[in-house]
């Protein structure tokens, strides 16, 4: 509700008035075109139908995202009551509105109508249907998987543990036995959704359909500014550029896992099985390092030790993302973040632990919402969540509807395109580490493998998530093959399968946050690389002349005054123009992030010499 009122207002009904006085002193040729009049009426139209849709979905989103603020903080049945209600209740508001846009032929609309528009048509992340009681019947479903999900709990070894916990023996425990009943026992706490996620496809489809789309995967697929299908070939062409890549990361890692279990446990061919690579999906496979770790030498301090050591606690890992912040030029985060942000785990009450930031009023009461533990994964996580409430704060003079990132795999990459410059160098500069311990070039090797562990295994899982929705969204994928569609895409593109045969009852596509949590996963894939683009861009800005994974950008006040100018744009133009000015490049590429790990990628080859790669 901001800077609309003061946009100057296009060319409207007074100009064409004034027609027959300017034709006296400009040629003929300018006499008015009856169509052109036509178009702008119809666009004059259009901007007052988009303004007062833009000031409903404001006050609606405020109401809705406070529910669903409350409900992440403490799950009951009345906050979740309460979220259903407000989230149908603002379903019926956005569908309502795209319906109504249907008034208006996009093709006959000025380019800042059309796009506006097209985001309202196509930004309904799980669209219901408007007939009576679709909305309510979807949030509650969508509502309860959620909750589902955060409460879940399983059976390992006489007690009741949580995904925490779970995560965390998935992490440290070197037992196989051990890992396989943790791993089979959370994938358990999702086998009772498989009805209801299909029930919510089916709804959920059916409002797709309604808003003009073949189906919910098409939907999702239109909001990149180019046709699904060309989008979908784009993520194929990235995908290509990295798969050798992870083709070698895996080869290198089977072998250094069976090498430490053996072939009993992890043959030397075939895939990797999943519960042996310290993370719950396989989606990052740096906590076992241990295991992993090069020949070559390697850093000689733990990050997450250091913290611990150095007495940083949760509050203090944020106040730390935040002064990165703030060394680019950004603006302290206003105080009500630190007032209202959930930034541990409480006590005595359920809460949606899955890292997330929010921004309530669209303005300026931003927050995040973390269970957060001090360890080097949660140090970068909250740079990440920092990332998405600075964005946030950037585009809060834009109107509504462009409130958004260029796409969202922007929103993703800002704050772990900034965690990407927490170099040794600048760990120093925290005083993590002292000057004698700085790892000099020797230790580049070892250092980028523990990274690509986190930013390329991450790929094929990332694709995997999204491969395997949008089968189920289109119908090509039907309830009774969800959960072996799950295994065989994963098995395509990770090489990865379950410890054992799983039950004929599973849904383990459940066990994965995103998904009862219906937040499209392509963003992320996109994210991983981009970030890279960033970085290499910011890097160059900066002047930097040596390896791309020793520059840090920190401090730099001429990278962050353009960092910043591509944020404020939020979704206002579309991408190719807002990456552009900051990368100067249109297209989205994998060279960065392969440049960056090209020293690894030298290592990993003479290693996986006379190995039969792949699976
Ligand atoms: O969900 C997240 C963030 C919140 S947007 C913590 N991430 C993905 C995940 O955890 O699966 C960040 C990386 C991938
Ligand atoms: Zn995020």
């Amino acid at each position: 509700m901001m800077r609309q009122f003061l946009k100057p207002v296009l060319k409207s009904a007074s100009l064409l008035a004034l027609g027959a006085a300017l034709s006296a002193c400009v040629p003929a040729k300018t006499a008015i075109d009856p169509a052109a009049v036509a178009m702008e009426e119809r666009a004059i139209e259009a901007r007052a139908f988009l303004k007062d849709a833009e000031s409903q979905i404001a006050a609606k989103s405020h109401q809705a995202a406070q529910a669903a603020w409350d409900q992440a903080t403490n799950i009951t049945p009345e906050t979740t009551a309460a979220a259903a209600e407000q989230g149908a209740e603002f379903t019926k508001l956005l569908v309502s509105l795209a319906n109504a846009s249907k008034q208006f032929d996009i093709k006959e609309l000025p380019a800042e109508e059309a796009r506006k528009i097209q985001i309202l048509r196509s930004g309904i992340t799980i669209p219901a249907p408007s007939r009576e009681g679709a909305a309510e019947e979807l949030a509650g479903i969508t509502t309860k998987l959620d909750a589902t999900y955060s409460t879940g709990k399983f059976m390992f070894q006489g007690r009741e543990i949580d995904l925490l916990e779970a995560s965390r023996i998935i992490e440290q425990s070197r037992n196989p036995a051990e890992l396989q009943a943790v791993w089979e026992g959370w994938h358990s706490i999702a086998a009772p959704m498989a009805p209801d996620y299909a029930r919510m496809v089916e709804i959920a489809n059916e409002g797709a359909r309604e808003l003009g789309y073949p189906s919910l995967d098409q939907m999702w697929l239109s909001n990149y500014d180019m046709k699904p299908a060309e989008m979908e070939a784009e993520v194929q062409r990235l995908w290509t550029q990295v798969e050798p890549l992870y083709k070698e990361l895996h080869c290198y890692a089977r072998g250094r896992l069976n090498t430490y279990y053996g072939d009993a446990v992890q043959p030397a061919t075939g895939p990797i099985r999943a519960d042996l690579l310290g993370n719950m999906w396989a989606q990052q496979w740096s906590g076992v390092y241990d295991i992993l770790k090069t020949d070559t030498p390697g850093p000689a301090y733990d990050l997450t030790t250091r913290l611990n050591e150095q007495g940083y606690t949760p509050l203090k890992m944020v106040q730390t993302g935040e002064a990165f912040f703030t060394s680019l030029g950004l603006q302290e985060l206003p105080k009500t973040f630190w007032e209202r942000s959930m930034i541990t785990k409480p006590e005595g009450r359920e809460v949606v632990c899955h890292a997330s930031a929010w921004d309530l009023d669209d303005y300026e009461d931003v927050r995040i919402k973390m269970c957060t533990q001090v360890n080097a994964e949660d140090f970068n996580t909250v740079h990440h969540e920092l990332g998405h409430n600075y964005y946030q704060l950037a585009y809060r003079n834009q109107d509504h509807l462009y409130k958004n990132g260029a796409h969202d795999g922007f929103h993703e990459a800002i704050g772990d395109f900034v965690a990407l410059s927490i170099t040794p160098e600048y760990l120093e500069q925290l005083g993590l580490i002292t000057a004698a311990e700085k790892p000099g070039p020797d230790a580049d090797t070892a250092l980028l493998l523990q990274t690509a562990l986190d930013k390329i295994a991450f790929l094929p899982f990332a694709l995997s998530v999204d491969s395997w929705r949008w089968g189920v969204l289109s119908g090509d994928t039907p309830p009774e093959a969800y959960n072996q569609s799950w295994t065989d895409i994963r098995l395509k593109n990770q090489g990865i399968i379950p410890p054992a045969p799983r039950p004929a009852d599973a849904f383990d596509p459940g066990a994965k946050y995103h998904i009862p949590g219906n937040t499209p996963y392509l963003r992320y894939f996109l994210s991983f690389i981009m970030q890279f683009q960033f970085h290499k861009a910011a890097c160059e800005q900066a002047g930097w002349e040596g390896p791309l994974h020793r520059c840090s950008i920190y401090g730099n006040k001429e990278v962050g005054r353009r960092f910043e100018e591509m944020m404020e744009a939020g979704m206002s133009q579309p991408w190719p123009d807002t990456l552009e000015k900051f990368t100067g490049t249109r297209e989205m590429d994998g060279s960065a992030i392969i440049e960056y790990f090209d020293p690894l990628m030298v290592y990993l080859k003479e290693e996986n010499a006379g190995q039969s790669c792949g699976w």
